[in-house]
């Protein structure tokens, strides 16, 4: 299995994957196609255009758009195409941080090591942006290359997208339960329910719509589906367990907030030891979802095991 590292590069499997080398390759590669995408900083009405790359740009590990592109390596994808859904899972992902951090909901000062887009551009530019970023997102996508034949492929990738940030179980819902859950009790459901959703969700579109995107076999969407849902879950497990445990110069936002707020976290509800074993668990079960992807699921297995242990 070739995994695509610079555009042009092609890094060659090895039986173990230096996964720091790895992300790194795909993050430059992913950061050099949002580049291209993202309207310039200099064009008219040039304060959105500066407020929109300048959250895309503060840093971000990138872990959508790479587990997209590591999903189509697996099930044969074209990269072209991919990259392009790679970038708008970025935008869309960089939009709900945007309105997430704005006072109304989390209201955070900080983010990705600075400071955040309303705290520099004001509420009504971050806002705006937020919205851009989405705009541009689904614009990427209905441009994505084919031909006539290809544009059913398309609708079912946007379907795919909408479902996974709607209000049915989406990125939506799970914020709206988040917010209105905050300062009271909640229930082991409504946990589980947040989490998938508000995080789950778009981690599951990742690789799902990816597969979609490659014209994959039922038998590869439904495994990848499985395999994004519970990587997703344990996403949001370890988030939470970083801001108990975590710095500010390694989460590059303030920890300890979510305690402060009474927020509905795994390690509220079991400690953060039984916490830690859930994450593992899924990160596990996620694993053996794509078994039948063989040695093709290489990257995705190293990128499961990283999202547990991951620091940052
Ligand atoms: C419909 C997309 C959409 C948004 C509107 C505001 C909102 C509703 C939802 C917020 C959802 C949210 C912020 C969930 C938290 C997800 C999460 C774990 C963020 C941190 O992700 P990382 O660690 O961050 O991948 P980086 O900075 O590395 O990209």
């Amino acid at each position: 299995m070739n995994l695509r590292a610079k555009p042009g590069k092609v890094i060659k499997q090895v039986d173990f994957l230096d996964i720091s080398a790895y992300l790194e390759t795909q993050r430059a590669t992913v950061d050099t196609h949002l580049d291209k995408f993202l309207p310039p900083e200099d064009e008219y009405p040039e304060v959105i255009h500066r407020a929109m790359r300048y959250s895309v740009f503060a840093g971000g590990k990138r872990v959508r758009p790479i587990l997209a592109l590591a999903a189509s390596e697996a099930v044969g994808g074209d990269f072209e195409r991919t990259v392009q859904l790679a970038c708008a899972l970025e935008l869309i992902h960089t939009y709900s941080l945007i309105h997430d951090d704005l006072p109304a909901m989390d209201d955070d000062d900080h983010r990705r090591g600075r400071l955040t887009c309303h705290k520099v551009f004001g509420e009504g530019i971050a806002i705006l942006a937020g919205n851009g970023l989405m705009a541009h997102a689904f614009q990427l996508l209905t441009e994505i290359p084919g031909d006539a034949g290809f544009s059913a492929t398309k609708i079912e990738v946007l379907n795919g997208l909408c479902r996974a940030i709607g209000t049915q179980r989406g990125v939506i819902a799970g914020q709206v339960v988040d917010l209105v859950t905050e300062g009271k009790p909640f229930s082991a459901r409504e946990l589980e329910y947040i989490h998938s959703s508000k995080t789950g969700a778009l981690i599951e579109a990742s690789v799902y719509c990816s597969a979609v995107l490659a014209r994959a076999d039922d038998k590869y969407r439904r495994c990848l589906k499985t395999f994004g849902l519970k990587v997703g879950l344990a996403f949001q497990i370890v988030d939470d367990i970083l801001d108990v445990e975590g710095s500010r110069e390694e989460l590059g936002k303030t920890p300890g907030k979510d305690t402060v707020e009474q927020k509905a976290t795994y390690p509220a509800l079991y400690g953060v030891e039984e916490s830690r074993g859930t994450a593992h668990r899924l990160v596990e079960e996620a694993i053996a979802a794509i078994e039948c992807l063989g040695d093709k699921g290489g990257a995705l297995r190293e990128l499961a095991r990283f999202i547990s242990i991951r620091r940052f």
